[in-house]
């Protein structure tokens, strides 16, 4: 067992959390950043959450933001952490574009904020640093599939912020012999996915019209093709990357590709829902054509159930990512664990299961609320 010391920004995000799982798992001890909110935002780690009164912790939270660097170099100074792992990001493509200002802040700002402060601190011979970058550099791609040597064409004010701090990162590499490395990671997902992001939101808004809690299921490009991992198999190349003798950057995907479309009709399928298109653009509709089993009582054959609505439409869209992860199957020996058709299962059968609840309170007199967007 290691005993380590990791910084995680993000720790309260999807990676974040099997991040913090795993490194425990390890024998590391864990710091992470979060950020302050009006209400509880540590839900995703609430299951390894330790008591400040609690002796001899190893997962150590401290208040914190990207936008702040006073606080992250005191951080940094306290914590003096063998790795970090900078996870903490505005992550939101379609958002990035009404906050764009905040978006370059965080994501290429943040960036540079964290790698200072380790300068600063003295700590760049020492700690490792592991970058978050992502598909979204390579846009309106240039090649296919993408690869670590394939140009980049971000396509939103996310994915130039994530430019920036892709260079920041290669550069204070090459700059102060920082072991410093990106991680150009494809789509992942998984039941803590959050919920605007379009898997989750297909799973969860399926769950719930199948339970007869919703009516219809509202959405942008159906058309896009996107390369869908699970988030558990990617953090452990996060890790891996850091114990490298030299540092690199590497892509991390599947290497196959499906449609919004598709992942609709899998989740569905799951449901025993089975749909049929009609119209085109944003006239195109999901009609059930087919229920079957038990779980999904509160729709009927002929309800049209998906619908496309412009505005979920980007200024600029990706429309397309592939990724080719031949560098890191033979550097980092990745294989991904879990299959799409499995991941898919798992973020339905937990939707379903918190939509089941729902529909008890709701039958009982206790109706609950749910954030749509
Ligand atoms: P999430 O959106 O689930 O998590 C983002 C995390 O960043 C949350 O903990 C969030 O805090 C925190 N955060 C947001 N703004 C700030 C800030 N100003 N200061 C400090 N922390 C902040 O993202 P994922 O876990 O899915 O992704 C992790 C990282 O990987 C992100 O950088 C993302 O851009 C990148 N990435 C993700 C991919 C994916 O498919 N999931 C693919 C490629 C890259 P809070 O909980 O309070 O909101
Ligand atoms: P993405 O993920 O933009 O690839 O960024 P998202 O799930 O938001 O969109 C994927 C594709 O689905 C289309 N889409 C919709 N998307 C959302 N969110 N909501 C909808 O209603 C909807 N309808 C269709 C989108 O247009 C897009 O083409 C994610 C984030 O995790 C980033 O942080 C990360 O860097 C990249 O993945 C890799």
């Amino acid at each position: 067992m290691s005993n380590k010391v990791a910084l995680i920004t993000g720790i309260t995000g999807q990676d974040g959390s099997y991040l913090a799982e795993f490194l425990l798992s390890k024998g590391y001890i864990v710091h992470g950043i979060k950020r302050r909110a009006s209400s509880f935002n540590t839900s995703r780690i609430d299951h390894i959450y330790q008591a400040p009164h609690v002796n001899e912790r190893n997962l150590i939270l401290h208040y914190g933001d990207l936008t702040d660097s006073s606080n992250l170099i005191r951080i940094i100074q306290k914590v003096r952490p063998d790795e970090v792992y900078n996870l903490g990001a505005q992550s939101h493509v379609a958002v990035s574009f009404d906050s764009p200002e905040y978006t370059a802040d965080t994501d290429a700002l943040g960036t540079l904020r964290l790698l200072e402060a380790i300068r600063m601190c003295g700590l760049e011979k020492t700690t490792r640093f592991y970058q978050a970058s992502t598909s979204e550099l390579y846009g309106l791609v240039q090649e296919t599939p993408q690869k670590e040597t394939t140009p980049f064409y971000p396509r939103s004010p996310y994915a130039v912020a994530k430019m920036y701090a892709y260079w920041i990162t290669v550069n204070y590499r090459e700059s102060y012999g920082m072991y410093a490395c990106n991680g150009i990671l494809f789509n992942h997902e998984s039941e803590r996915r959050g919920e605007t992001f379009v898997t989750r939101k297909v799973t969860r808004e399926l769950a719930n019209i199948a339970q007869g809690l919703s009516p219809c299921l509202y959405l942008g490009n159906m058309d896009a093709l996107r390369d869908w991992g699970h988030a558990k198999d990617y953090v452990e190349m996060q890790w891996l990357m850091l114990q490298q003798e030299t540092a690199d950057d590497f892509v991390i995907a599947t290497g196959v590709q499906f449609s919004v479309r598709q992942f609709v009709e899998f989740s569905a399928a799951e449901l025993g829902i089975k749909l049929e298109w009609s119209g085109e653009g944003v006239e195109e509709k999901g009609t059930i054509i087919a229920v079957t089993g038990d779980d999904a009582p509160g729709v009927k054959v002929g309800d049209v159930v998906v619908q496309v609505d412009s505005r979920y439409f980007r200024p600029a869209e990706v429309e397309t990512l592939l990724g080719d992860p031949t560098k890191a199957k033979e550097k980092l020996g990745w294989v991904p664990q879990i299959t799409l058709p499995e991941m898919v299962s798992e973020m339905v059968a937990s939707d379903l299961d918190k939509a089941k609840r729902h529909k008890l309170l709701a039958d009982n007199g206790f109706a609950v609320t749910q954030a749509k967007e």
